[in-house]
């Protein structure tokens, strides 16, 4: 008898109706496999794969996309709850039935002449009682070959499926890449996405964002957990004791070189367990657990560098667990080695970029594409956590909300309570980057970093996170940070990367009780004593810039968080007019 995912690979099929459908073991032979076949085959913008140096990047290969996709395209993204309420003022919507009938119109036939391979995965360790049992089709092999670095993808996952129903289901199909004919659609209640028209990793890999945050926050609101757009770190002192914390930012904000960062700080280590996505679960000692659902990074490339991230120059090159993917980076034709900017050394002379054309360093444009990707799995990190695949995760001490502001949001703020930490989370605001498709450096509010991946209501959201810690028994404290303020003459007032670590060490002092802070309006700030600064060449004046709240860019920015929350109406909880109503009363005082 067919299982349910068979059926619904049958019904799939039939409506797509590819040439063959292949069901992916998930092994490298099967990777390496796709790989051969995709080195041969030709598209507008060379082979759909190229084997780059393997000596000195091993198991590495470029893809390049159609050039009209290559970022999260966040307008064509819906969320189909029956309501519009539900899904909030923060989701485009459609009428579900309405948006299935559009979708099943545009996927008719799409996968003609194509092969569907079906993708049977897990987000999570198979073993953990958090994870979930999933299954994608595409008709991508790129998207399969990420899948597998992303994703424990395989025999285990369909075993996992056989008997069950309420497996999560991804159809996704490359269409015709027209940005006319392109959705992204989500249908929390029957636990389905249905993506079209776009191969870009956020819009295609459905395990990841639509899955793993946006489909996974609404599971998470019915049934009491949280899924987060976060890092998981472990920090470890010179004592050898090690600190679990999350730090969610918004995309392109430096969650990858924080996971995985070199401590600029003698005698303090961190222990890398995930990038992006965290799923948090009240465990049974009521302490909070994160888990990161994937198995691997889908970093922005631009930046990385042995001085930004070492560590993951060293992932990179590691070709352990593999293969590795490099998407619109641009090609060092001298040594056939991938390329962007911010590497170290030269820019090299012959170059193709990211569309595959020659590029001369005069350009205007950049070679890589400011968004450009690499995809590899995780166990290749040098710094990986030996409790990554811990099915109860780590337990949780403190939480970060970061985002990018030139101005105003201190280096470090630690909320009064709970409650006050959600405000932190709620009121956040940051400058866009290039991970989505728009305008870059806009101040836009990106509360918890989740505006673009929340599957609900905001307001309920809010909501739920209030609700969280009123069940647990020892909160994480909750801080603010913002390691992007810059001086009167545009430049960065703190010095980032390895250096962070200082930031993190007073985190973990106030989570241990070993230091005071300084009661603000805005809530509490590091005395500058405190904050360890050996080695580090910053003066004073610049120190105190850093922590400074400047009262009258405060009031405007109370404005601005104010017409934020009035979209949400009645489901914006009381609590946090009332933490913003006190603010503005100590910042007008
Ligand atoms: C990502 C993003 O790819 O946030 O992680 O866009
Ligand atoms: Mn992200």
């Amino acid at each position: 008898m067919a299982t349910a995912v068979e059926e619904w690979v049958e019904e799939q099929a039939k409506l797509a109706q590819p040439a063959r459908i292949h069901w992916c073991d998930g092994t490298e032979g099967e990777a390496l496999r796709l790989l051969e076949i995709g080195m041969s085959e030709e598209k507008l913008n060379g082979p759909v794969f190229w084997e780059l140096n393997q000596k000195k990047w091993p198991k590495a290969y470029l893809h390049r996309s159609h050039p009209t996709d290559v970022a999260r395209t966040e307008h064509l993204t819906y969320v189909c709850h029956p309501s519009r309420e539900m899904s909030g003022p923060n989701n485009n919507w459609m009428e579900p039935g309405e948006a299935k009938q559009l979708l099943t119109r545009l996927s008719t036939g799409c996968m003609k002449g194509r092969t569907m391979y079906v993708l049977p995965y897990m987000m999570g360790h198979p073993d953990s009682p958090y994870a979930k049992a999933c299954v994608q089709i595409t008709d991508s092999s790129y998207v399969a070959i990420s899948m597998r670095i992303m994703t424990r993808l395989g025999k285990q996952a369909l075993e996992k499926l056989k008997n069950r129903h309420d497996f999560v289901r991804g159809f996704h199909s490359i269409g015709d890449l027209s940005p006319t004919r392109r959705f992204i659609m989500h249908f929390p209640d029957d636990n389905l996405v249905w993506s079209i028209g776009s191969g870009y990793g956020g819009n295609a890999l459905l395990g990841k964002k639509c899955f793993s945050l946006r489909i996974a926050s609404w599971l998470g609101y019915r049934q009491g957990w949280l899924a987060e757009h976060m890092v998981i770190m472990g920090i470890e002192d010179p004592r050898g004791e090690i600190t679990y914390i999350c730090g969610a930012f918004p995309s392109a904000c430096g969650k990858t070189n924080l996971a995985m960062m070199e401590s600029a700080l003698g005698g303090y280590r961190v222990w890398t367990l995930g990038d992006d996505i965290a799923w948090l679960n009240i465990g049974p000692d009521g302490r909070l657990w994160a888990i990161n659902p994937e198995t691997g990074y889908f970093g922005v490339a631009p930046g990385t560098s042995m001085t930004s991230n070492p560590n993951m120059m060293r992932t990179l090159r590691r070709g352990l667990f593999t293969p590795t993917l490099f998407t619109n980076v641009a090609l060092n034709l001298d040594t056939n080695e991938p390329w962007w900017e911010g590497l170290d050394g030269p820019v090299p002379e012959k170059l193709l970029d990211w569309q595959g054309r020659p590029w001369k360093p005069n350009s205007k444009e950049k070679a890589a594409h400011p968004n450009s990707r690499f995809t590899v799995s995780i166990y290749n990190t040098p710094t990986l956590s030996p409790e990554f695949d811990n099915p109860q995760g780590v337990p949780i001490s403190a939480i970060i909300f970061g985002g990018r502001r030139g101005q105003l949001i201190p280096l470090v703020v630690e909320g009064f309570d709970w409650t006050h930490g959600v405000f932190l989370g709620a009121r956040m605001g940051s400058e866009t980057t290039a991970a989505a498709a728009g305008e870059v450096g806009l101040v836009r509010r990106d509360p918890m970093a989740m505006l673009p991946f929340c599957g609900y209501n905001l307001g309920v959201y809010f909501r739920h996170w209030l609700n969280i810690g009123n069940r647990l028994s020892k909160p994480p404290k909750i801080f603010s940070v913002n390691w992007f303020r810059l001086d009167e003459n545009g430049r960065f007032l703190w010095p980032g990367f390895g250096e962070n670590m200082r930031v993190l060490k007073w985190i973990i002092d106030r989570v241990k009780n070993r230091v005071g802070a300084k009661e603000t309006p805005v809530g509490l700030v590091p005395h500058l004593d405190d904050l360890e600064l050996d080695g580090l060449n910053l003066p004073r004046e610049k120190l105190a810039k850093l922590v400074e709240v400047n009262m009258s860019e405060w009031k405007r920015e109370i404005e601005e968080i104010k017409k934020f929350f009035q979209q949400f109406g009645q489901h914006l909880p009381r609590e946090l007019w009332d933490q913003l109503g006190a603010m503005e009363r100590a910042v007008k005082s």
